[in-house]
């Protein structure tokens, strides 16, 4: 089970992880219920493989399978709050943790194992190592192995943040199964549609301290925050931002995406912003919903 409005390294790790318990000759699911924006494209090639066509799972079907002796295997969060259905993790005590995001206050205390590395680019990268050195032999499905590639490239940002000698070593490993470089970059492809609100967002910005970029997307929309994202990415495309923020409108909370090319660590920033509206809203709003990016 990855996070909360899942995405290609929360999947694509999943993925990894699934073919490992495959391996061992267990029953495995992926719990998700996010097809949006970021995802639908590899979910769909995913689902028109008959092998995958009753893995990924829902809220109510995860409920339904999951027993005392359920692995509940959590990846590319350790946050309580923020897993795709936090109630499954009450139904088992067997829980392990594989993270890459910076250690935060609401993180899983009972897992009996807890695989975290924030100098790792991603999910993808540590479940990527768990399968070349552990002592079992994974072979990967070429999707699969696309997947945990294409969960690299996602927070990377085509390999150029957070990258390690690890991260090319890990891609190294995926491509000697083949992949397909062109069909995992379709994957990451948006409609026109979602193209142009993205170029609305970026054309009013406004700069700060002429290195500044800050934005907002005003329409009431439960994808803002992968709108939000995008065009906070999009804006560190521009010569002279070294860090973007955009925020925008879920409907029923706002979201705001931080990104930085330079020495503004957006992560505190956004995490002091938190903290004040958790404050402010935690009357109305029982469940924080922290998707929004706050990588540097
Ligand atoms: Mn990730």
């Amino acid at each position: 089970m990855g996070h909360l409005n899942g995405d290609i390294d929360s999947v694509g790790s999943s993925l990894g992880l699934y073919r490992f318990a495959r391996t061992l000759n267990k029953d495995a699911y992926i719990v998700n219920t996010t097809k949006g924006l970021a995802l639908g494209n590899f979910i769909e090639a995913l689902e028109e493989q008959e092998e995958y066509k009753n893995v990924i799972i829902d809220k109510n079907e995860a409920t339904a399978k999951i027993t005392p002796d359920t692995l509940l295997i959590i990846t590319d969060t350790h946050k309580k709050s923020y897993v795709e259905v936090p109630e499954l993790l009450e139904k088992t005590e067997n829980i392990v943790i594989i993270d890459h995001h910076r250690k935060s206050a609401d993180y899983i205390e009972n897992a009996i194992l807890t695989f975290h590395e924030a100098y790792a680019s991603s999910a993808s990268e540590l479940v990527t190592e768990i399968i070349e050195y552990g002592t079992n032999d994974v072979l990967l499905e070429q999707i699969e192995a696309e997947g945990l590639y294409a969960g690299i490239m996602m927070d990377t940002k085509n390999f150029t943040f957070k990258t390690g000698v690890r991260t090319f070593e890990a891609a190294a490993y995926l491509r000697k199964y083949g992949i397909d470089i062109i069909r995992v970059k379709k994957w990451f492809q948006s409609d026109l549609e979602s193209y142009n609100v993205i170029a609305d967002i970026v054309k009013k910005a406004e700069i700060i301290n002429e290195s500044i970029g800050i934005s907002e997307y005003d329409e009431k929309d439960k994808n803002a925050n992968l709108i939000c994202a995008k065009a906070a990415d999009e804006l560190l495309t521009i010569s002279n931002i070294t860090a973007s923020f955009v925020i925008g409108n879920l409907g029923d909370k706002i979201c705001i995406s931080g990104r930085s090319i330079g020495d503004i660590n957006v992560q505190i920033i956004l995490e002091k912003l938190r903290r004040r509206r958790a404050y402010y809203t935690s009357r109305s709003s029982t469940r924080r919903n922290d998707h929004g990016g706050s990588k540097t």
